[in-house]
């Protein structure tokens, strides 16, 4: 027979968001342009000795003047949507205890309108860890229950005035790298923690990323509920939230270390999405934590479960998870109840997960990609997802001269074997409807500064000319094999 389905080659659904993704502080730059309010992170950058580099947000990468240049760009690769976030303090400089801020809309729309008539798909967080300093000051943000009105009121304003046009909703940006950092290792802000876990002057590390925690899900369940009574229907969009999601991979076949390694999962992402989804907290936190720490009122409790209609996955990582319940762990390392006694690390016994890069928490290490998803579809019974993350990092001294900084070999490879192995979990049927590279452009990376990149786009940090890397190309390719595989699908056969 001389006619050939091509129905088969197409390794994404026909549908599927193919975009790039940032976030208003590293992108945004502008921090006190046009009556927007100070954020938690300028506060914290401002201090010295907290970032790397000794840099800021102040200017980033500018995206606030330069955002139709970048939708040029997006529009050169091809990319049919755009995550971006909104920044609280741009839009409520004062929280809810202030007056909403009509430049900081006017803003949004300029960029939204942009992305929408140039057949971009805007997917649109609420909060990508910065909020604003007001709410801090008044009431120590995330560790008081005053903060899901806040929230609420804060969401409330994104969907009426950007709903018309926003179709998919993220809540939170990892919060669980939010709690951890900000209330345990206490290296983002609030920059809480205590003992060993880190050199703050407040804080408890054992207590408060709980309460951070439990707040975050109960602001997330009250912003869906707002969603869903008072906008969805006449907006008909979607809403979920977007986890640090690491593939903990048993480091041995011991069903203790595969004991170790769900416990790891449960104590960093199932943490949220169980409660959230299912309606508690998974069982070995509270086999571990007891009751205390992780208590709902009654009243609270009854918000919980069936709060998503997508989970937004941030890959980047794998880690071997060990047990030290049963196995003895070194001091101060995974023996600790508040990551539910398991060792996670990229080497053990001289085993290294996959290759390191310039970030000493990211390795490569693709099979991650198509276990992670595999896992979550398992546990939340295949509900949507989306990757909302994924990316390669690099440092400037790696790259000497402009044409080597351009030809990024390394996040080529690393995000092709990626995309190959998310492509082998949608084969096995995992439902997953998008895929964001972190990032179109270089940007202001938290901790580390302008010193890590990870950007299709070469940033020049002194005159903010971006240039498209290999990477850019590769993605542009890889779009456009996707539009001419699934063009051919739907019935239409081709000759051979
Ligand atoms: C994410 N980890 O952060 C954030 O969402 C982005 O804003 C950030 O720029 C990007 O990844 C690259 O870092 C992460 O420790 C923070 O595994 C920590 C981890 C991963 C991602």
């Amino acid at each position: 027979c001389a006619f050939v389905s091509l129905e088969d080659n197409s390794k994404f659904p026909r549908n599927f968001l193919f975009g790039t993704a940032s976030s208003s502080y590293q992108f945004e730059g502008a921090f006190l342009s046009d009556g927007k309010g100070l954020s938690n992170w300028d506060v914290f950058t401002h201090k010295t000795g907290t970032i790397l580099d000794g840099t800021n947000g102040d200017v980033a990468v500018d995206h606030y003047h330069r955002y139709q240049e970048d939708v040029d760009l997006m529009k050169d690769i091809g990319v049919n949507s755009y995550r971006l976030s909104l920044s609280w303090a741009r839009i409520l400089p004062k929280g809810r205890f202030g007056n909403v801020n009509k430049a900081g809309i006017a803003y949004y729309n300029r960029l939204i309108n942009a992305l929408v008539n140039r057949g971009i798909e805007p997917f649109v967080t609420i909060t990508h860890y910065d909020i604003p300093q007001e709410l801090e000051n008044r009431y120590k943000s995330w560790l008081s229950s005053e903060i899901q009105e806040d929230f609420k009121y804060y969401a409330d304003i994104c969907f009426k005035y950007f709903g018309d046009r926003v179709k998919y909703w993220v809540t939170f940006n990892e919060p669980n790298v939010a709690v951890i950092c900000g209330y345990r290792t206490g290296v983002y802000p609030p920059s809480r923690c205590s003992g060993s876990f880190g050199n703050c002057s407040y804080g408890d590390s054992e207590r408060e990323p709980f309460i951070a925690a439990s707040n975050i899900i109960l602001s997330h369940m009250a912003a869906v509920d707002v969603y869903r009574t008072k906008y969805q229907k006449n907006q008909g969009g979607k809403i979920g939230i977007a986890m640090n999601a690491v593939w903990f991979e048993p480091f041995s076949n011991s069903s203790e270390d595969k004991l170790g390694a769900e416990r790891a999962q449960s104590f960093y992402m199932n943490w949220f999405l169980d409660p959230i989804i299912l309606g508690k907290y998974p069982a070995e936190m509270h086999q571990i934590l007891g009751a205390e720490l992780l208590a709902f009122s009654k009243y609270d409790s009854e918000k919980l479960k069936n709060g998503l209609d997508f989970i937004g996955i941030n890959h980047y990582t794998s880690y071997y998870a060990k047990d030290c319940i049963f196995s003895s762990c070194e001091e101060g390392k995974g023996s600790s109840k508040t990551e539910g006694f398991a060792l996670t690390s990229a080497q053990m016994n001289g085993l290294t997960i996959g290759e390191p890069s310039a970030l000493a928490w990211l390795y490569v290490h693709p099979q991650g990609m198509e276990k992670i998803v595999t896992y979550i579809k398992d546990r939340y019974n295949n509900i949507a997802m989306f990757i909302t993350e994924n990316g390669f990092g690099t440092s400037e001294n790696s790259y000497p001269t402009t044409k080597d900084a351009l030809n990024d070999v390394k996040r080529v490879e690393y995000l092709n074997g990626y995309l190959d192995s998310l492509a082998a979990a949608i084969r096995k049927g995992a439902d997953v409807r998008g895929y964001f590279v972190w990032s179109l452009l270089d940007n202001f990376e938290w901790k580390h500064g302008y010193s890590i990149r990870f950007g299709l786009h070469h940033v020049d940090f002194a005159s903010l000319n971006r240039t498209p890397r290999m990477s850019a190309f590769w993605y542009k390719n890889v779009i456009e094999e996707h539009k001419s595989q699934a063009g051919n699908r739907n019935g239409h056969t081709q000759e051979r």
